[in-house]
């Protein structure tokens, strides 16, 4: 990345100056800024989707490992929107971090030092993923991202994938990126990255390693078998909450900096990143800036997916649908504070490994005290993006368990009821519906008429979303439409109470 070094000129208006390594010196005092020569770190790391979450959480802790390990900086890669790379390369790759709580601390990340749009610039990101230096290749590009089916594999009929197989080397979707950049640093005789999936799926790790692989098998067989016998892909578990950014932030921001930052983020102070320990050389000191390096992530993936994810996206449709804005006012609703508490403890905690089973009202509480931090404001609506990519992981999973143990479905049917009456208000309306399934959410929505036995059916033919156990169970479609009719009738308050 270019970066102007000229001096500030000090008559500079408050106003225009922008962050970057120009201004950065001018950043106040009390901030705290990259604490290593960014201009001596080389980058070692390619980021595919740098969103708000990547830059509170990964590159926050790749901003501490810069610290003595130089090679650790991140070239973040845009599969195709330009915003963050428009936003960030005229600040050299610089931006602020909000930690929310009662005493909020800002600081500046210097771990992003390069910035490129994949679909621009397709021959610089081949460039980065077989240069020798770069030995990680890290993405959050959320469910939709892996173009996964139903059963978890590749889904091959996927537009992307289709357009990926027939020209590999300019790809458009990230599976078909790590393949090309495997398949280049093959041909250079170069050593697999390792691939670290940092996204909410159900066993992360296997699912990436089953798509790269199947996609691979059908480029070229060879490749396939080098990747199988060489390349990692470790299981992780990340957790932070990470409110999007708004204009309260740019100017909280400019407020404190002096100047403007025009993308910066803010997320809760807690952040946690636990990754499974593999064989793979040249890995970063991954303990030395506080991940948690484990040989059980299954456990805490789990269980952050069930009582966290799980409870968030019940808080997000019941809540809404209640006409509440925010998470924090969710759970501060008694009725639906009394729901979310026996919805964890009752049905979600039963189905976790009895091993952390002692834990588990521990971690309870304080996922319930960190949805109630009164610094955050973490909009219902953006918990309630993609609920056809987030359900089946967050809450399905669990009444699949739930059903297989004989134990009781009603109060997991609430938030899957809660959904498909989101979905139908919300087409009703004619307001958008954020879901890669949209236009098929928007017909259900304007054919259903309150009554389940009409309605239930267009939801559960929805592509890969119920798996067959629960669309074919009897007790899986009773009680999602009680609780469907009675939303229907009584209001989403009604369906909380027992009868
Ligand atoms: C949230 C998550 O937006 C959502 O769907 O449930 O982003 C959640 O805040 C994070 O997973 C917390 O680590």
């Amino acid at each position: 990345m270019q970066t102007s070094r000229a001096r500030v000129d000090a008559s500079e208006p408050e106003k225009t100056r922008r962050l970057s390594e120009r201004t950065l010196a001018q950043v106040p005092g009390g901030v705290p800024r990259p604490n290593y020569d960014r201009a001596g770190t080389r980058i070692g790391t390619v980021h595919f989707g740098p969103g708000a979450f990547h830059r509170a959480h990964q590159a926050f802790y790749f901003d501490r490992l810069l610290e003595h390990d130089a090679h650790r900086a991140i070239c973040a890669v845009s599969l195709r929107a330009s915003r963050v790379r428009e936003a960030l390369q005229p600040q050299d790759g610089l931006y602020t971090l909000l930690q929310l709580d009662a005493a909020p601390t800002l600081s500046v990340v210097g771990a992003i030092r390069e910035l490129l749009v994949a679909a621009e610039d397709p021959a610089a990101v081949s460039r980065r993923l077989s240069a020798p230096g770069t030995s990680l290749v890290t993405m959050t590009v959320t469910e939709k991202g892996y173009c996964l089916d139903g059963a978890g594999g590749l889904d091959f009929d996927h537009p992307d994938i289709r357009h990926d197989l027939s020209r590999p080397e300019t790809p458009r979707s990230l599976i078909g990126w790590l393949v090309q950049g495997l398949a280049l640093r093959r041909e250079r005789g170069l050593a697999p990255f390792l691939m670290v999936c940092c996204d909410n799926l159900s066993e992360n790790g296997a699912k990436l390693r089953n798509a790269v692989l199947a996609f691979a098998a059908r480029r070229d067989h060879a490749l396939a078998g080098w990747i199988e016998a060489q390349a990692r892909f470790p299981r992780t578990m990340v957790d932070s909450i990470t409110p999007a950014t708004d204009a309260a932030l740019r100017e909280r921001v400019a407020q404190r900096l002096g100047m403007r930052d025009e993308w910066p983020v803010q997320r809760e102070r807690f952040v946690q990143w636990v990754v499974e320990e593999t064989d793979c050389a040249g890995q970063p000191d991954w303990a030395s800036v506080g991940v948690t390096m484990s040989r059980d992530v299954a456990t805490y993936e789990r269980a952050k997916l069930r009582l966290l994810n799980g409870a968030h996206s019940t808080l997000a449709y019941v809540g809404l649908l209640a006409g509440i804005e925010s998470v924090a006012q969710a759970v501060a609703h008694p009725g639906l504070r009394a729901f979310i508490e026996q919805l964890m403890e009752q049905d979600i905690e039963p189905t976790l490994p009895a091993a952390r089973r002692g834990e588990l009202a521990g971690y309870r509480r304080s996922i319930l005290r960190r949805f109630e931090n009164p610094a955050m404001r973490h909009l219902l609506a953006q918990i309630a993006w993609d609920g056809s990519q987030k359900l089946p992981i967050r809450i399905l999973g669990t009444m699949s368990d739930a059903l297989g143990a004989h134990r009781p479905l009603e109060r997991l049917a609430v938030p899957i009821a809660a959904w498909m009456q989101f979905v139908r208000t919300r087409a009703l309306a004619g307001s958008p519906i954020v879901d890669p399934l949209q236009t098929r959410l928007i017909a259900c929505g304007r054919r259903a008429t309150g009554d389940a036995r009409h309605d239930l059916p267009g939801f559960l033919e929805l592509p890969g979303v119920f798996p067959p156990d629960l669309a074919q169970s009897a007790e899986f479609l009773r009680t999602v439409g009680e609780a469907y009719e009675r939303i229907a009738g009584g209001g989403v308050l009604s369906a909380l109470r027992p009868d």
